[in-house]
């Protein structure tokens, strides 16, 4: 089973003001050097019918929503993690395996539960779907299906508020009209290709032959390409372990190379990257830095000591020094977005681990 909850981020603020209900509403990440500099982050399904949609300018969602009410607000990520939080800890209670794979979707594993019984795979969902909705105010949808690609594609067939059951000897049926490019993994440049071959639906991906597609795609692409129009993967609903990595990046007020502005920026980033770790109880094994330049190339740097450590100023200290050492090796170009992260992370588990948290 896949669950995906809708127009996630827009929802959480919908579910805060039941005002916004009816209007277009636009979550932005608003980079700041500008009043209206930045991208939309995701929106409202009445947006979407306007056509603004995530990773568009916010500069463009204004101008086509010009005379339409619409509402623009800043991401709230602390509300919506809240939210993600509680309703993934309720969600791991109806499957048998858990994994969250993202800040809105989790898949469960629900072979045991359904027992071969597949009428019982749109009980589970529904119940699943009502007790999202009682416990956050949220509507999700949901796909189940013989394995996780199909259940990701179901879950994505009837949004908003869906619920597509899949079941095995449907599987064909389901993939083949779909447009290549409703196969997980296969992204525009992908279907750019295919659409080259004359390859638009996945009935006509799964006919190609599997050889042809690995001189194209090579190897691995190309057999999972051949695999994934044929329905098959096998991959395991798979627990993780935590979270892998905490960071944040912001963009400067202008592009420079000058540690001066560099550094409030950077100490800032440094405290909101502990902030999370203390929150989320974590100590960081590495700390590292990203630096976005003027030409949008993305260059990082990091550091990994022998003991984690939850301090403030350990993060603060070795990115200062990441970035100086970046900006003496690194030639002449300006600095556009900056960032910090934090990996390596580790709960404190005994006494001598937290001896080494609290720094002794
Ligand atoms: P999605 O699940 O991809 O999108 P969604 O929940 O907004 O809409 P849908 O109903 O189609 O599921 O992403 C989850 C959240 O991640 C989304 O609410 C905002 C954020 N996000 C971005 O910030 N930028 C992006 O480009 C995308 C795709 C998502
Ligand atoms: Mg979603």
């Amino acid at each position: 089973m896949h669950v995906d909850l809708d127009y996630f981020f827009a929802q959480c603020e919908e579910r805060e003001n039941l005002s916004l209900r009816d209007k277009p509403v636009v979550v932005c990440v608003y980079s700041g050097r500008t009043a209206d500099s930045g991208a939309v982050s995701t929106t409202n399904y009445v947006a979407r019918r306007l056509g603004v949609k995530s990773g568009i300018p916010i500069v463009m969602a204004k101008k086509i929503l010009k005379d339409a009410d619409a509402v623009f607000l800043p991401v709230n990520h602390g509300l919506y993690e809240k939210v993600s939080n509680s309703i993934m800890t309720l969600l791991r209670g109806y499957g048998d395996r858990f994994e969250q794979v993202g800040i809105d979707e989790a898949y469960l594993e629900v072979t045991e539960r359904i027992g071969g019984r597949w009428e019982k795979a749109r009980e589970i969902g529904l119940t699943v779907k009502n007790a999202i909705l009682d416990a956050e105010r949220l509507t999700s949808s949901i796909g189940v299906g013989p394995n996780k690609l199909i259940a990701k594609t179901a879950s994505d067939f009837q949004k908003p508020d869906g619920l597509t059951v899949v079941q095995p000897q449907e599987v064909k049926s389901f993939l083949s009209p779909l447009p290549v490019g409703k196969l997980y993994g296969v992204g525009k440049k992908t279907e750019q290709r295919l659409a080259e071959m004359g390859v638009k639906t996945v009935e006509e991906l799964a006919k190609i032959d599997p050889q042809e597609l690995c001189a194209l795609f090579g190897k691995s692409n190309g057999l999972y390409l051949h695999n994934a129009a044929n329905g098959i993967d096998e991959e395991p609903v798979r627990e993780r372990e935590g979270r892998e990595q905490i960071s944040r990046i912001a963009t400067l007020k202008q592009n420079t190379r000058d540690t001066q502005l560099i550094f409030p920026e950077l100490d800032r980033l440094s405290q909101e990257v502990h902030t999370k770790a203390v929150e989320a109880g974590l100590g960081f094994r590495s700390v590292g830095i990203i630096a976005i330049m003027e030409d949008l190339s993305i260059h990082s740097r990091s550091r990994t000591f022998e003991n984690p450590s939850q301090e403030l100023n350990k993060i603060r200290n070795v990115a200062r020094e990441l970035f100086t050492q970046f900006l003496g090796s690194d030639g002449e170009m300006n600095v556009r977005r900056i960032g910090v992260k934090l990996s390596n992370l580790v709960k404190p588990t005994g006494q001598k681990a937290l001896s080494d948290f609290l720094g002794a």
